[in-house]
């Protein structure tokens, strides 16, 4: 009996060890304009759908973070951002992968972001960003990023 515990126990090790290194990263922008955050409100699925969170998307296979961060703004919001580096903590978002953010420069200064494939995108100020309705992982994040778009 001893044995096969402990038999079970190390299948158990080796399951999680794989799911550690098929942790899938999930990209997000920290985009600030004049004083506000640019946010959007989810439209699926009906778990997260009403709720706000940072733009972004799984990086796909072949694809950078940088490249994953780059093609879901231009797809989610019609615009082109430029990375410019990683802010916060990387934040787990169980049975999908990890969180990773990096703030982002976005080119045009009179350009403004659409809601393609979401509910509504919304420039937020430092002040109103803790009052959101966020998604649970990007809630994690407001400290980072009150202080960020107090900064720029
Ligand atoms: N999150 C999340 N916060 C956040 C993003 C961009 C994503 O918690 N700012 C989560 C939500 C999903 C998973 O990450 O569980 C994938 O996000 P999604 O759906 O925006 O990524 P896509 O567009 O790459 O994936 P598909 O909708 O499946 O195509």
């Amino acid at each position: 009996l001893v044995l096969r515990l402990l038999a079970a126990h190390r299948t158990q090790v080796e399951l999680r060890s794989l799911e550690l290194a098929a942790a899938k990263i999930v990209v997000a922008a920290a985009v600030v304009r004049e004083g506000k955050l640019l946010v959007q409100q989810r439209s699926y699925p009906m778990s997260l759908a009403g709720k706000w969170e940072l733009p972004g998307g799984r990086v796909e296979p072949g694809e950078t973070e940088v490249e994953a961060l780059v093609r879901e703004c231009h797809e989610e919001m019609g615009v082109v951002v430029r990375p410019l580096g990683r802010l916060g903590p990387d934040i787990p978002l169980p049975g999908v992968g990890l969180l990773r953010t990096h703030t982002a420069w976005l080119d045009a200064a009179d350009v403004q972001p659409r809601a393609v494939e979401h509910r509504a995108v919304r420039w937020v100020a430092a002040a109103h960003l803790a009052g959101l309705d966020w998604v649970a992982a990007d809630r994690v994040l407001v400290p980072a990023l009150v202080a960020l778009t107090e900064q720029v």
